[in-house]
Formats: C-alpha cells, structure tokens, sequence
C-alpha cells in the first residue's frame, strides 16, 4: 500500500507531481473542502507532509498527524515550523538547503537594479505610450547607478554570500551585519543594523526570520537615508511594513525592491501605488532549473525517512 502525503502548497514542476503520485497517495490539503472532517477522519494515516517555506505547518496541524514520519520544506525558511516541537517528537524537518541559492541571489541583485535604474516604471512609460505623447528626454526622472553602490548585506548564509559575489562583480563595497562575524569572509563586519544602514546605499535582507520580527524599522530606514535603498527577498516580517511605507511616502529612502511582504498576498496600498517600489509575488526561487532541484530534494527526504533512514537534509533530527 502507498503511504499517504499531506501536501500543504502546490509544487509547480508536473514531473515531481508525477513521480510523487507514483509513489505515494497525495492528498492536496490547499483543495479540501472540509480540512477539519479529513483530518479527522485520515489524519492518523499521513506519513509525510510537504509544505512551503512561507507557509510552514502549524503545531495544531502537527499534533493531529501522530503517525507523520517527516515535514519536507519545499524550501529553505523554515521560520513557520516550530522546530524546537519536532525536535522533541522526534520528527525530522528538512529543508531544500542550498537549492535556491543562485536564484534568491539573482532576484535581490534583479530588485535591486530594477529599483535604482527605475526599470518598472520606465516599463510602464513606454506600454501605456507615454513616451510617443512626452518625447523630450526630460520626461522620464534621472535614475541612480547601481554598480559601486555600498551594499549592506544583512545575514550572510549562504544566500547573503551570493549576492556579494554579484555585487562585488558590479564594483560594489560590501559590508554586512549577522549574528557574528563570518572568519571566512573578508567583508567588513558591522555589528549592528543600525550603523549597517548608515553606512550603506543599498540594505539587502537576506536573514532568516526566526527571531529577527521588525529589525527593519523606522530608525534603521532614517539611518539608510534619502538616497537608500532596500531590498527583501528573506521574509516580509523582518521589515516593518507600516515603518516602510511611511519612509517610502515621505521619501526618507529612496525606493525598495520586495519579494516578500508581512501578510502574503496582501501588499499596502501604497506600496503597490508607489513608483519608487518595485514588487514580485515571492518568487525568488521560482524558476523551472530551481523547483526542480527543491522538488527533487523534497522526494529524496520523504523516501529516506519513510526508508526509516535520517533524512539527509534533516535540521531537527
Ligand atoms: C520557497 C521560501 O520558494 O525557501 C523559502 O523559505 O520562502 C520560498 O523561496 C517557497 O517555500 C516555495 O514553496
């Protein structure tokens, strides 16, 4: 008999989709009508649970799966499951470590440009024709160049350390700011945040979320200044978004480029009306090359810890 899968996110690659409904029962939870009678009823024969980064799974959840033998992150934030709970259950957690890596980086970097050289709205100027009715050189605003910019890196694992390695091909100095300082890395360290965004034109965020809610605040974006900018492709909540839009309406920083926002998918009005930001729909790692890789990884914990092995890329056992 096929052990049964609770996959709490859609995977967007058909062959991992394929091979998962090869192998195992999917029960699609985002597609159940009536969540709380299914678990009820087949909750004590889930033995794997697929989930996003984003979207985690909750204790609750957990507690009415008693049979579950692994919770595969397709992804690496693992910020919306409680580790500590699954440690303690004895229940592997594996993440997609090292799979977006690449991509992550690429879209700070894409932001980043897009942002300063005011790519989106340049985008718009011409699609809606307002070049062809205002011709003068004038009528779009003088952007900001990116190459040699003073990039502040906040968390450099393993996605922070990609993104210096693009933004030192640009000519840009970088510094960063983490926990610590990194013995291998031959940036400047600055201990706090604060200074970092000082000492900066571009703040990149990149840490994890774990216990780092609100970090970005008003004073850190007063510290960034009038010619900053910020980018986010870690976790909406490292930002507060009141404190950023404010600074963005009154123009206390310069612009931002954001992949991810507090409450996923509602973005502030006035984020989305602003031309200094410019916004994806959280999907730094959304490429075919990427979630491939993520939904391989994802197969590969789910068949060792159903195998009875330690998951390879486990983070709680
Ligand atoms: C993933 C993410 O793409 O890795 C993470 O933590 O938030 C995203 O980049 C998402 O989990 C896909 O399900």
């Amino acid at each position: 008999m096929k052990a049964h899968i609770l996959q709490l996110n859609p995977i967007l690659i058909p062959a991992i989709n394929e091979q998962l409904a090869a192998l195992y029962t999917v029960h699609k939870f985002y597609e159940l009508a009536d969540q709380k009678a299914w678990l009820t009823e087949h909750g004590a024969s889930v033995a794997a649970v697929i989930t996003g980064g984003h979207t985690g799974i909750s204790q609750a959840l957990l507690e009415q799966l008693p049979a579950l033998k692994v919770v595969a992150v397709n992804g690496v934030g693992t910020d919306a499951v409680d580790l500590a709970y699954c440690r303690g259950r004895g229940l592997p957690v594996t993440a997609t470590l090292g799979a977006l890596t690449e991509d992550v980086a690429d879209l700070a970097i894409g932001l980043l440009i897009a942002a300063c050289r005011n790519l989106c709205a340049g985008d718009r100027f011409v699609r809606d024709g307002q070049w062809e009715l205002n011709p003068q050189p004038s009528a779009t605003a003088l952007a900001r160049r990116f190459s040699g910019m003073r990039v502040g890196i906040v968390g450099m694992g393993r996605v922070g350390r990609a993104v210096a390695v693009r933004a030192a091909a640009f000519g840009c100095p970088i510094s960063y700011t983490d926990l610590r300082p990194m013995e291998d890395i031959a940036h400047r360290f600055v201990p706090h945040l604060i200074d970092l965004a000082r000492d900066c034109d571009a703040l990149v965020l990149c840490a994890a979320a774990d216990s780092a809610e609100g970090i970005v605040n008003a004073a850190v974006l007063e510290a960034l200044g009038p010619r900053g900018f910020l980018v986010n492709v870690a976790r909406g909540r490292l930002v507060n978004e009141a404190d950023l839009t404010a600074a963005l309406v009154a123009g206390r920083i310069a612009g931002a480029g954001l992949d991810v926002f507090v409450d996923e998918p509602r973005v502030p009005l006035a984020l989305r009306e602003s031309d200094a930001v410019t916004l994806q729909a959280h999907r730094a790692s959304a490429t075919w090359e990427t979630r491939t890789a993520m939904g391989e990884m994802v197969l590969a914990g789910i068949a060792q810890a159903l195998a009875g092995q330690r998951p390879t890329m486990s983070l709680t056992t």
